[in-house]
């Protein structure tokens, strides 16, 4: 790499002017993009902003009260001529081909040693081609999962940046300073290198999946409780006093200003909204992820299946018409408590991140990446949707044993989900006999169930597939590792005819 300067242009400039070059340059400047761009330059960042529709550029940069600390450009060759070198350039545009058709349209202008960073919702596997071809061509990529939505834009987002270590030196100090704050002091970063290739991106897709599986959690309880005959001011101060304790999280303090919110009639907001949940996909791209590892993120799974049923509306319509069941307002357990559910929120979600957890570590395996599971709790403290104490306990269980074997063995988190289950089986079972889908909980319980069997059923799957395909099966009465078939219909069941290498 010829570069370049320093690793000055890492902090904001003093504010000499063109001359030094400008700190940082930006495409895209929709939501996500123009907050991130406000945020730049409130910590002092002289960012260059591109937008394809040059009116949008215009109208933002005349908005903004930051002065020429944004500057605006109408192509993209004056915006990366701005900037100063090593050039660091983000882009905020819609995921899929447009990034690469953004890449390809900067790339003729750019230097070697310079950086391009997509903070877009990315599917890792294209982070991974896209650094890959950069690097042939002497370009840094970095693929940084942003979450926070708009607000954390603006005032501090989780980032998850990966891809083109070389480049991280020169960009930390920046992506650092702008994004969320977490620990005890406030001072501790939400950002930091997460690996290789796609693993930026590939952090944040299983973020979104866990998002949805919260999502799913809380819904449920919502569901339980409404069936209960709960008002709905009753469960947003129950919400609200979940906020208070081990619970306390972004999702449950949204759900509780959600249930409170009411419309200028009195009526309560929540009633009037159609119960068909929308989707862009990270939800299923994690979980197929996690079935090509081989790791069961069941309760995504099973939040991103809901999603769907929800989506049938009309067939719903139909189908509570004509499928019988219990009614659910009657029949649901009277002596199902708040705690009980609350006990179910809190197991659910520690089974549904053990899960989560189960998939990065596998990820980490298959693609080389040496993720550090415990620095990836800690991104997730603070700015991003999941943001949530229960974070500080995970990462403290990674940092007293990195090589735990799976977050339900960390001892705080063992004892926890002992005091929880017994609330999460009694609301499965009261949902269940009431007729109520709790696909999250039922799932969580379920994997519970079957991940602490150490004498499972499988054996009745093994000798199945044994009978019709002949796939061999291992036995009890000899060590691992050996193969046997049995003659199930000629010479008797418990013949073994064989024994075969794996
Ligand atoms: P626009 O304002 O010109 O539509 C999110 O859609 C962001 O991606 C917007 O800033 C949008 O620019 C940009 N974008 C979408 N398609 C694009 C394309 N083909 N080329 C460049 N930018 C694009």
């Amino acid at each position: 790499m010829t570069d370049a300067t320093s690793t000055s242009a890492n902090t904001p400039s003093s504010g000499n002017g063109e001359a030094s070059g400008r700190d940082v340059g930006l495409v895209g400047l929709a939501v996500m993009g123009q907050n991130l761009v406000l945020n730049l330059a409130e910590h002092g960042y002289r960012v260059s902003v591109y937008n394809r529709t040059t009116e949008t550029t215009d109208e933002f940069v005349d908005r903004q009260p930051f002065g020429d600390h944004i500057v605006g450009y109408e192509t993209i060759e004056q915006m990366v001529a701005s900037l100063s070198r090593p050039r660091r350039i983000i882009l905020l545009v819609k995921a899929g081909v447009v990034v690469d058709k953004v890449i390809e349209s900067i790339v003729p202008f750019l230097d070697d040693g310079d950086i391009v960073i997509d903070g877009g919702n990315s599917l890792y596997t294209d982070s991974t081609r896209r650094q890959t071809a950069l690097a042939d061509q002497n370009i840094h990529f970095i693929g940084a999962g942003v979450s926070g939505g708009e607000e954390g834009a603006r005032n501090g987002p989780s980032i998850m940046p990966g891809g083109a270590s070389e480049a991280w030196p020169h960009v930390k100090e920046m992506l650092q300073a702008i994004s969320a704050k977490a620990g005890p002091a406030e001072d501790e970063p939400c950002c930091d290198w997460v690996g290789p290739e796609g693993a930026g991106h590939y952090v944040k897709m299983i973020h979104n999946g866990i998002e949805y599986g919260d999502m799913q959690v809380l819904a449920e309880a919502y569901a339980i409780m409404s069936a209960q005959g709960r008002a709905n001011g009753e469960m947003a101060a129950t919400f609200a006093q979940w906020n208070d304790g081990r619970l306390k999280s972004y999702l449950v303090e949204i759900t509780s200003e959600i249930l409170a919110h009411t419309e200028e009639s009195g009526q309560s907001t929540i009633d009037l909204i159609l119960d068909a949940a929308g989707q862009k996909g990270t939800g299923k791209w994690t979980v197929i992820s996690a079935m090509e590892l081989g790791q069961p993120m069941m309760l995504v799974a099973e939040a991103v299946g809901a999603r769907m049923v929800s989506s049938f509306v009309e067939t719903r319509a139909r189908a509570a018409e004509v499928l019988p069941g219990p009614d659910a307002s009657p029949a649901l357990d009277a002596s199902l408590t708040l705690d009980d559910i609350g006990d179910a929120i809190y197991a659910a979600k520690l089974i549904s991140y053990a899960q989560g957890f189960m998939t990065l570590d596998a990820a980490s395996e298959e693609f080389g990446w040496s993720l550090d599971l415990g620095s990836i709790a800690k991104l997730w403290r603070a700015g991003c949707i999941i943001r949530a104490v229960f974070l500080d306990d995970i990462a403290r269980a990674y940092a007293e044993k990195p090589d735990l074997e799976n977050l339900l063995f960390d001892p705080f988190f063992a004892d926890a989900l002992s005091s929880a289950i017994a609330g999460l089986r009694k609301t499965v079972v009261a949902a269940a006999a009431a007729g109520l889908a709790v696909p999250a909980y039922a799932s969580a319980l379920t994997f519970y169930d079957g991940f602490r069997t150490a004498r499972g059923s499988a054996n009745l799957i093994q000798a199945q597939r044994d009978y019709f395909g002949a796939h061999t099966y291992e036995r009890l009465d000899k060590p691992r590792g050996e193969w046997f078939h049995t003659d199930w219909v000629g010479s008797g069941a418990a013949a073994v005819s064989g024994s075969y290498s794996a």
